[in-house]
């Protein structure tokens, strides 16, 4: 399987790269255990390569709340240590997007950046190639089931009322946010009035520790799906002791930085579920490694979201359509975030699906009117400069 993702196409030769920042209004806030998101300062990279061009997303947020990353920092690493390596020098004409992750490798950490990279080299080779992102990765659907993530409400009423909106839309599962004072009473809440059929599921965002085992082996009463990265991000061993005093399947985030990390954690028994999202792991290459690590293992995979526009969410859709996601994904639609969207809007299919963009490279048109109408910044870096 490794050479799925390791062979793969011949690298186009980039004569700049574009990093435009827009800015997009969220449709409403979206509150986590670690804070309050009410619009997305996105970073986008577009990689000009003659005839070809390519996007990518980069997922960092505004502040580094969620991980260490954030998006001015992703500019910043992006123009002076990634780009450099990629547009200068013997290798600007030569970097394939599979050789990316290696070239970039002496820089530590700044996944979220080295993804945005690597998904607009694939973007602009797989365009050239006329594939699509689906066929490259190894998708075998040609539609995904989506799923949703609920914020933290002021009320339970104003909980309930949001889950009924979302169940009306068609999607397939349900996941609350929690955090300590917000976890057993809104679950059950909702576990009693949507019934025992819906699939519900919580992410915790690290706000718990292990102290608090005994309160979260509440939320076992109620069926979930799964638990989602209770406990910080590098207590991988702590979760391992969790996972054996409650019973509901233990998923990780923010923890599985890498397909090495995930295997570690799947030996040591620190979860039973996975949740990959690209821009965590440094790309989508390394996340079907993950997903190979966790098939290979029995460990089911789902593909977590980041509030991304239709550039991320286009090429997050090809990923969870890969065998071995089983379970449905951060994956909505593009009006759960969005008013107006800087691609063509995905919609939700009366089946609780999207589809998967069938198109080469993510197969989708970016509305780059749309996109200068957002623009906050424009910055472009030139090969060889
Ligand atoms: O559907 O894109 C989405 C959002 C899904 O809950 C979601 N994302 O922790 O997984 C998360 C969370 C998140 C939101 C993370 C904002 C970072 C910033």
């Amino acid at each position: 399987m490794a050479t799925r993702v390791q062979g793969g196409t011949a690298p186009v030769a980039v004569e700049a790269v574009e990093l435009i920042r827009v800015r997009l209004p969220l449709v409403a806030p979206f509150r986590t255990s670690f804070g309050t998101e009410t619009r997305r300062d996105v970073l986008l990279v577009h990689v000009l390569a003659g005839d070809s061009e390519g996007w990518g997303e980069c997922v960092a947020m505004q502040e580094p709340l969620y991980s260490s990353e954030y998006v001015d920092a992703a500019q910043r690493v992006i123009t002076e240590h990634l780009l450099p390596r990629l547009l200068t020098g013997d290798t600007h004409k030569a970097v394939s997007a599979g050789a990316i992750a290696s070239v970039l490798e002496p820089i530590k950490g700044h996944r979220m950046a080295k993804a945005a990279l690597e998904a607009a080299w694939l973007d602009a080779e797989l365009r050239r190639d006329g594939q699509s992102f689906a066929a490259r990765l190894g998708a075998v659907r040609d539609r995904v089931p989506s799923g949703v993530s609920v914020g933290i409400m002021a009320s339970i009423p104003d909980l309930l009322d949001a889950v009924s909106g979302y169940l009306d839309n068609g999607y397939m599962r349900i996941k609350l946010k929690i955090e300590p004072g917000w976890d057993v009473e809104p679950v059950r809440a909702v576990r009693e009035r949507f019934g025992a059929d819906l699939l519900l599921q919580v992410d915790a965002n690290t706000a718990y520790t292990l102290d608090d085992a005994q309160h979260l082996a509440r939320l076992d009463e109620f069926g979930l799906l799964l638990i989602e990265q209770p406990l910080p991000e590098e207590q991988i061993l702590a979760h391992a002791k969790l996972a054996g005093q409650v019973r509901t399947p233990i998923c990780l985030d923010e923890s599985i930085v890498s397909a090495l990390v995930a295997e570690e954690a799947i030996e040591m028994g620190a979860c039973a579920i996975v949740n990959i999202k690209p821009g965590r792991v440094g790309g989508y290459l390394e996340a079907v490694r993950i997903h190979d690590v966790c098939a290979e293992r029995s460990i089911p995979v789902w593909c977590g979201g980041m509030l991304e526009t239709g550039v991320g969410r286009a090429a997050n859709v090809a990923l969870a359509a890969l065998p071995n996601f089983t379970l449905p994904g951060d994956t909505s639609a593009s009006d759960r975030y969005f008013a107006e969207d800087i691609t063509p809007p995905f919609v939700l299919g009366a089946d609780g699906c999207l589809p998967v963009p069938q198109g080469p490279g993510i197969g989708v048109e970016v509305l780059r009117d749309v996109v200068d109408s957002l623009a906050t910044s424009t910055q472009l870096v030139r090969a060889g400069a």
